[in-house]
């Protein structure tokens, strides 16, 4: 796509009424962009000197051009678009890629069967956007942290946590950290340096941030992958993280997972931006849109920015494009807002099978290959979903521990009567 650059802001373009010119001509310009007080009556306004793209210190052509294209390693066929952009990649690294999406689809399908059994109060599908969390997880290293927004559990999995762990925190079960007060598909954990998500949008953006000054103050060569959604980037709190990760220079990796869809509201209903990645730069951070269906696109250009992020390069801003092509969450029900005919079009477009056919062509995979790995890892959620339905809730007291450091008497009395009316049923 051409650059083009923006109207009436070329060299001697823009137009000033002529009594403000002559008073700015007397006072000392203004460098460009600072607003100045140009009104000879003393009114406050502010004078824009002409800006041409070439006389920004710093933004060049090769920093805007992919924040408009999409940047693609696998066509949608499997074959390779762009081979001199892949990392080498040995077959267990390519495999470990498909497997970590495999395992999601096969989750996501048995969690949501529960759900809608009742056995679970609340689920949310990572469905179609499996390419974004796996090849964002694993371009990662131990030490690195992950601060997940919405959809990124599989991520904690891929970096340790046992799948028994996950559905305890979905149950709230006894084994659950969190004691069940968390809403299902909220893990966190601190041995595989993922933080417990949280479902206020657009928050985890300065936690990511915060936690990357940290490392960077400690001059610890830690990497904080954050993630967010569209929808997030619409919130200030995107632009107070964003902003403070791009003066700061910290070591974040931002991945912002453009499902084009907040709910109901579509990304065209939220922003007026032409993509996402354009609001990473306009914070002075190195950014790109890439395709989020494409799972060897997005390890690429992760794995770019962690290892530039890690030598002391700051921070990179990473639009992932993909589609959510299931409901929002099983509280949702999408044909109320959206046409599926276009939902179609993209499930049409599944990292997974792009993924398998890549895998094919080079003879690392086959169908019967795919059908037991299939089964095994669905026989595994099952597993974990018998046993720690056989776990009990957490007790009772954990209703009120916690967050005193002696539970105050009212808390008491209201713990003793539950446990009397529970008595009498
Ligand atoms: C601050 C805040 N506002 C509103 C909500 C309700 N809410 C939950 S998810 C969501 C949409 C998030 O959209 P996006 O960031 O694109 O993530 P996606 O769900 O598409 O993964 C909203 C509005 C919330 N959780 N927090
Ligand atoms: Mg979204």
């Amino acid at each position: 796509m051409p650059v083009r650059p923006t109207p009436g802001r070329g060299k001697g373009t823009a137009r000033k009424p002529a009594k403000a010119a002559k008073a700015a001509a007397k006072k000392p310009a203004p460098r460009n962009g600072t607003p100045g007080n140009g009104d000879p009556r003393g009114r406050a306004t502010t004078v824009f000197l002409p800006v041409d793209l070439r006389d920004v210190p710093g933004l060049t052509e090769d920093e805007i051009r992919p924040c408009l294209e999409l940047f693609q390693v696998l066509g949608q066929d499997g074959t390779l678009v762009a081979p001199g952009a892949l990392p080498e990649l040995g077959k267990d690294k390519l495999l470990a890629l498909y497997r970590g999406m495999l395992l999601i689809r096969v989750m996501d399908e048995r969690l949501m069967g529960l759900q809608r059994q009742g056995r679970i109060g609340f689920y949310g599908e990572a469905k179609g956007q499996e390419a974004t969390v796996v090849g964002a997880a694993l371009a990662l290293e131990e030490r690195d942290w992950v601060v997940p927004a919405l959809r990124e559990a599989g991520a904690a999995i891929l970096r340790g946590l046992p799948l028994r762990a996950y559905v305890a925190q979905i149950l709230g079960n006894a084994q659950d950290p969190s004691k069940g007060r968390q809403l299902p598909c909220h893990p966190g954990t601190r041995a595989s340096h993922y933080v417990t998500m949280s479902s206020c949008v657009a928050t985890q953006i300065p936690h990511a941030a915060g936690m990357a000054w940290a490392a960077k103050l400690r001059k610890d060569p830690v990497v904080v992958l954050g993630f967010m959604g569209d929808g997030a980037t619409s919130e200030e709190d995107f632009h107070v993280g964003v902003n403070f990760a791009g003066v700061f220079k910290v070591p974040c990796v931002f991945v912002c997972q453009n499902n084009q869809w907040a709910i109901s509201t579509p990304v065209g209903g939220q922003t007026a931006a032409q993509t996402i990645a354009l609001k990473g730069l306009a914070y002075g951070i190195p950014s790109q849109r890439i395709d989020g269906n494409d799972v060897l696109a997005v390890y690429t250009a992760v794995k770019r920015a962690v290892d530039r992020a890690r030598a002391g390069g700051g921070p990179t801003f990473i639009e992932a494009l993909t589609y959510r092509v299931s409901a929002h969450s099983s509280s949702d029900d999408p044909s109320r807002y959206r046409d599926e005919s276009i939902t179609e079009a993209w499930r049409a477009k599944d990292p997974l099978v792009r993924m398998r056919a890549y895998l094919a062509a080079r003879g690392f995979w086959s169908e019967a290959e795919d059908t037991v790995l299939m089964a095994a890892l669905d026989a595994e959620v099952k597993a974990a979903v018998e046993a720690e339905e056989k776990v009990g809730p957490p007790p009772i007291e954990s209703l009120v521990e916690d967050v005193y450091v002696t539970v105050p008497r009212h808390l008491r009395e209201q713990l003793e009567e539950y446990k009397a009316a529970l008595a009498r049923k």
